[in-house]
């Protein structure tokens, strides 16, 4: 797939200024944005989409958006395994990502696994706000399902999730008992959006590096069965998204959390709406990691950029700084939580 731009790299100040124009709430403008005020074209860009959900910092002052799609053909295919697997599974575990469980629901898969006993697992948990994660739990909970939060990397929380899932079986363990099954298995399919770290949880669970796992998404490729406990087998998938996102913010927070291919989108996009983010969040972690000064959290975000490269000494030849490493950095440290622990979205109260 091309990659998609919608604002030539030169006219970023450009469209920045047209943002604080067109109400952008960034108040300061740089001497230099300001001088060059009258020399801004109209740029033909729609409007950011407001976020349905209520959300902590709303994106701001910039109107870098992109419009952000990853569905190749893979997708279509394991969602056609899924569906034909399904029958074979006693239960089915979604993982989400803690930092964002509503845009990492897939809602086709969880339509298509709507009748089987589920547990939740609210992955990456180490990496998200631990208040907001208590929220979820509570708001996801119900009768036919568990939610754990865990953090794979590490094990936690990985050791609740065969109690929960004997718990969410009981009767139907029970019901083979009852037969002279003393010992059935129970078969779980493992469903999630890419890189939320499917194949990792199967690792922890079985105490073995038996599934492909990496910082990457869309490693795993077909269906594949792990034994990971007694008595428990487990389907690995390929991580599945859906054909549109209508809300381009779903695509935004997949993109920022490393869920949508890097190399499909324009990353300096992505790094300037991040920076919206986290400019108005303003965690400790963000701003000593930048060294950023009040008057640079006031700037706009694709001047923030700028001026978080040259902070990190990050400049092309004649000393301009390089923006698209800068970029790039700033996803992967946002991705490793080393901005702060940051969920980018709360259940409805
Ligand atoms: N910090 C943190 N990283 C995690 C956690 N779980 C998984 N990861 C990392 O997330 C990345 C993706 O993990 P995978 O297990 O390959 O993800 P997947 O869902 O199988 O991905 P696909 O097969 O591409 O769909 C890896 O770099 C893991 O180390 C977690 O709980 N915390
Ligand atoms: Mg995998």
């Amino acid at each position: 797939m091309k990659k998609q731009r919608n604002i030539p790299k030169k006219n970023y100040k450009q469209s920045g200024r047209l943002a604080q124009k067109q109400g952008g709430r960034s108040g300061a403008r740089t001497k230099s944005s300001s001088a060059n005020a009258t020399a801004a074209k109209p740029l033909r860009q729609k409007p950011s989409p407001k976020p349905k959900k209520p959300m902590k910092a709303a994106h701001t002052d910039t109107p870098h958006t992109q419009n952000i799609q990853w569905f190749p053909g893979h997708m279509t295919k394991t969602k056609r395994q899924i569906e034909r697997d399904l029958h074979m599974v006693d239960a089915v575990a979604e993982i989400l990502d803690a930092r964002i469980p509503l845009s990492s629901r897939n809602p086709d898969i969880a339509a298509l696994t709507a009748g089987k006993p589920r547990v939740i697992l609210l992955n990456k948990s180490d990496m998200a706000d631990k208040q907001a994660t208590k929220k979820w739990i509570a708001a996801l909970s119900g009768e036919k399902a568990r939610v754990i939060p865990v953090d794979c990397k590490s094990g936690r929380g990985v050791e609740k999730f065969v109690p929960a899932l004997k718990e969410l079986l009981s009767e139907k363990i029970d019901a083979y008992h009852k037969k002279g099954m003393l010992n059935p298995t129970m078969r779980v399919m493992i469903v999630g959006i890419p890189n939320v770290g499917k194949s990792t949880f199967i690792n922890r669970i079985s105490k073995k590096n038996k599934a492909v796992a990496s910082d990457r998404p869309g490693v795993t490729r077909g269906n594949q069965w792990f034994t990971v406990a007694k008595g428990f087998e487990m389907l690995d998938t390929p991580g599945v998204l859906w054909p549109k996102f209508d809300d381009q913010t779903v695509g935004e927070r997949l993109a920022f959390t490393g869920a949508i291919k890097d190399n499909i989108m324009d990353i300096e996009l992505l790094a300037i709406r991040l920076l919206d983010l986290l400019k108005e969040l303003k965690t400790p972690a963000f701003i000593e990691r930048y060294s950023l000064t009040d008057d640079d959290l006031s700037q706009p975000s694709h001047e923030l950029l700028s001026i978080i490269a040259k902070h990190r000494g990050m400049l092309i030849s004649g000393g301009e700084a390089d923006t698209e490493r800068a970029a790039a950095a700033i996803l992967d440290e946002f991705r490793a939580a080393k901005l702060g622990y940051i969920t980018l979205e709360f259940p409805a109260d």
